[in-house]
């Protein structure tokens, strides 16, 4: 078939190995890594006493198709294991830009939560696990944070228009914080969020 045969806006179907281990995939055109200094300021810690300190945090690997409402963008999320002083290692997290558009996260490996928060400062708070689907509806602002061992992977589909808006999390926060306690996670209010 050739391209012209087709429809517009259509595609040509097209396959990508998933490795849910590693969250590498088969071809990998690796979008965009994110390591310690370009986090700073989203933990109430400085990012310099993270532990490991090595610098690398998450890199997103995303199966590409053009970024229209009629196309399903996604990608695999590897989040290292870590603390920047009680705070797990997590995503900067976003709304979407077109703040209507849902995503859904299933997770191959490892283990963490996605704390999700709408601008009003409401806060719903999941656990991820491999085999778990979360269900990210438009309008919730969302990160996902690894409060285990090893990376936690995950797999999010997206509509393709959704965009990011990471400004407004970066400069208020998400209502709560997810620490390390003395029995594991506890996510507690966010001293420092801020509400529009
Ligand atoms: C995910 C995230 C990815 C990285 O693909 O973009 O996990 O998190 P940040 O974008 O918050 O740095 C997604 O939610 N896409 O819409
Ligand atoms: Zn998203």
């Amino acid at each position: 078939m050739t391209t012209t045969d087709l429809p517009e806006g259509a595609l040509v179907p097209f396959t990508v190995y998933i490795d849910f281990e590693s969250g590498d995939l088969t071809p990998d055109p690796v979008v965009l890594r994110r390591g310690l200094a370009d986090l700073a300021g989203y933990f109430l810690s400085d990012v310099e006493t993270a532990t490991p300190a090595d610098g690398d945090m998450y890199s997103v690997h995303e199966i590409r198709v053009p970024a229209t409402n009629n196309n399903l963008l996604s990608s695999t999320t590897v989040l290292q294991p870590g603390k920047v002083g009680d705070e797990y290692f997590m995503t900067k997290g976003h709304f979407h830009a077109t703040r209507d558009r849902a995503e859904i996260y299933l997770t191959l490996s490892g283990q963490g939560l996605l704390v999700m928060a709408l601008e009003d400062g409401t806060t719903e708070t999941k656990e991820m696990r491999p085999g778990i689907v979360n269900y990210v509806p438009g309008h919730w602002a969302h990160r996902s944070v690894n409060t285990g061992d090893e990376p936690l992977v995950f797999y999010a589909v997206y509509i393709g228009d959704a965009g990011y808006d990471y400004a407004t999390i970066a400069e208020q926060g998400f209502p709560v914080i997810v620490v390390e306690g003395e029995r594991g996670p506890e996510i507690v209010a966010n001293p420092r969020y801020r509400r529009a």
